[in-house]
């Protein structure tokens, strides 16, 4: 696990086993009031393991539902703060909430006053609070291979200056092998949420390299399971805002003014590629992380692309 070390005076956190899955008390300190959460109905759940492509689609949500008229909250209010991160601990949430100073997502989530509710989670199927799946809440999980996810993780955890250290890149990909990363193993979090799709019918399951393939064609799949009929100018706005390079742009979805991201160290919207991982794996890491692979994906019918 890692160390605890100071840096700007953020403290990074130590990774403890909670209920079988590495977390950081940022994520777990409200836990009753995370597990007593009531959802609604017309709650939309964007699920994920961290860096699959979260806030692209939670953006692509908030511009179907509230994206149509120029608003305050297209120019003011980031995506974090339109899109609660359900389980996160965090400070004063800005324009939605401004009376909470300390709060965790579910209060921003309480605080919303828009319909729908658009919430964010990172949490393995096991630790997902009941009333989403007693409120039949849609749910949209994303999944991203775990190649270019772990790249991106790795970066996250260096500019993150409360997430764990990550240690140098080749210590930190035995890690995320091992599961020992905050939300625990990649391998778990696709599989369980890949299982629970087979008995919950409102769960759409989306690749993030089906997205960068053709975010067209997955824009309409998810319109589909939400019932959306958007028009052909809205579509097409929607596509143009979420392009990675108007993302990376925008400071209200690029995480810009997120105080705990050191910018200096990566960036939020870093490449936004199928295949990056290239870049960082060598052709021996490569080769290990392959064998482990087939060791942990038994599933022939839950099929990754790492390059197109
Ligand atoms: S988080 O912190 O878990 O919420 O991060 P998350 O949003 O899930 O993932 C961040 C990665 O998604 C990439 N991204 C995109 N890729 C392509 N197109 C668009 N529009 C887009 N928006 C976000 C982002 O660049 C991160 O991936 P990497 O590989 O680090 O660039």
């Amino acid at each position: 696990m890692s160390a605890d070390t100071k840096k700007d005076g953020l403290t990074r956190e130590v990774l403890f086993d909670f209920h079988g899955v590495p977390m950081t008390t940022n994520f777990t300190d409200k836990w009753d009031k995370i597990q007593n959460f009531q959802a609604k109905p017309d709650d939309i759940l964007i699920a994920t393991y961290p860096k699959a492509g979260t806030t692209w689609v939670s953006y692509m949500l908030d511009l179907l539902y509230f994206g149509q008229e120029p608003s305050e909250r297209e120019t003011s209010v980031a995506i974090y703060d339109r899109v609660p991160f359900l389980e996160r601990k965090g400070l004063s949430p800005g324009l939605i909430a401004p009376s909470l100073i300390l709060y965790v997502g579910v209060d921003l989530a309480n605080n919303l006053k828009t319909t729908p509710r658009i919430i964010k989670t990172h949490l393995p199927i096991q630790l997902l609070p009941k009333s989403f799946c007693e409120q039949n809440s849609k749910i949209v999980y994303v999944a991203r291979n775990a190649k270019d996810n772990a790249v991106s993780y790795f970066h996250m955890d260096r500019m993150t200056l409360t997430q764990p250290d990550p240690g140098d890149w080749s210590c930190y990909i035995q890690r995320y092998m091992d599961g020992q990363v905050l939300y625990g193993s990649w391998y778990d979090h696709v599989n369980g949420w890949w299982k629970k799709k087979q008995t919950y019918p409102n769960l759409h399951y989306m690749f993030y390299e089906d997205m960068v393939e053709d975010t067209g064609r997955e824009l309409d799949k998810l319109c589909s399971f939400l019932g959306l009929s958007p028009s052909a100018e809205q579509k097409k706005e929607i596509l143009v805002g979420v392009q990675f390079d108007q993302m990376k742009k925008n400071n209200m979805v690029n995480y810009s003014k997120f105080v705990l991201m050191d910018f200096n160290v990566s960036t939020f919207m870093r490449k936004g590629k199928v295949g990056d991982w290239k870049t960082h794996f060598t052709v021996a890491q490569n080769e290990v992380f392959d064998e482990h692979y087939k060791t942990k994906m038994k599933d022939p019918t839950l099929q990754f692309r790492t390059e197109m």
